[in-house]
């Protein structure tokens, strides 16, 4: 059903619009492309305008956020990355987890950019990394995780970075972050849902019951036990949006407002498990163990 995602998420803000001019221009100077992924919806995390904007400079794929799926999951996404000729590291930038294969693939191309040099008989310096991707994916955290301390802020909300900044690894690595980037236009619609579900958008950008009916539309299939324990109604009986009303009533006084956001913010604290809601094409999303939740 196509017509409830219609003109759910239209959303561009002021300083996403400067970052992205500014992004453009500072790219030129870069030599490797960090393009940050939510493991959770690899491909609608992915997005054109990031690859435009890398242009012909290498660049890897980070599939953060790896921790917060299945990790048969993680490996199917990583047979497919490798199926494409891309190179995909999986990491966890909040406790480090995959990091020092990042910062190792950043060191060789380290190496790489100062044989170029030194052969056209120039000085080393530093290789230039961007790190890139939407919103609150996780950017700002691998950095600081890639330099070893607390270099730039980062927080468990969208916007946080609002302007590009370099921050130097032991003269060998320079690092840009930069505000999480979004398409101009966000034409697919259902990829704009899970990007929301997930915290990747703005919360200015969307009507939070929408966006929680259809995550509990979308997580219904995939752990329906957990979301009846936590919630004390069964979405299997009912339509999403039913069953929303119901948790309302239920739990919070008929407020559908404090229900979605509990639906959401369980979901995105990783407190219905470890959670893929997007799995490789033509790979089903079968539904994930629920043995594998953590108590968050
Ligand atoms: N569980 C988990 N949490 C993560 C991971 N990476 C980042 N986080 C958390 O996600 C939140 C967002 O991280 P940021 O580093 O601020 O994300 P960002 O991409 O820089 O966001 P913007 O600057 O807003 O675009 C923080 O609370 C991080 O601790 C991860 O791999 N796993
Ligand atoms: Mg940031």
């Amino acid at each position: 059903m196509e017509s409830e995602y219609s003109n759910l998420i239209q959303w561009y803000p002021g300083h996403i619009a400067k970052a992205r001019r500014q992004l453009a221009e500072q790219i030129k100077q870069v030599d490797l492309v960090l393009e940050v992924l939510d493991a959770r919806i690899a491909h609608s995390s992915r997005h054109d305008e990031i690859q435009k904007l890398a242009g012909e400079r290498p660049r890897l794929v980070v599939l953060n956020r790896a921790d917060m799926i299945p990790q048969g999951v993680l490996r199917s996404w990583l047979r497919w990355f490798a199926a494409q000729g891309e190179a995909a590291y999986p990491t966890n930038a909040q406790n480090g987890d995959g990091v020092r294969a990042v910062l190792k693939a950043a060191q060789q191309g380290a190496v790489a950019v100062n044989q170029r040099r030194a052969g056209r008989g120039m000085r080393p310096r530093a290789v230039r990394v961007a790190v890139i991707g939407f919103p609150n994916v996780g950017k700002s955290a691998l950095i600081n995780r890639l330099v070893g301390k607390r270099a730039v802020e980062s927080a468990a909300k969208p916007g946080v970075t609002r302007a590009l900044r370099w921050v130097r690894i032991a003269d060998v690595i320079d690092l840009l972050d930069s505000p999480g980037i979004l398409p101009p236009r966000l034409n697919d619609q259902r990829a704009a849902a899970k990007l929301a579900i997930c915290d990747d958008i703005g919360q200015a950008a969307y009507t939070t019951s929408r966006v929680a009916t259809l995550a509990a539309e979308l997580l219904t299939p995939l752990v329906p036990g957990r979301l009846a324990e936590r919630f004390g109604a069964d979405p299997l009986a009912v339509t999403a949006e039913a069953w929303l009303e119901q948790v309302a009533r239920h739990k919070y006084h008929g407020n559908l407002d404090r229900a979605a956001e509990a639906l959401l913010g369980d979901f995105r604290r990783g407190q219905l498990g470890a959670i893929a809601l997007e799995a490789p094409p033509e790979e089903p999303l079968v539904p994930q163990a629920e043995a594998e939740c953590e108590e968050g």
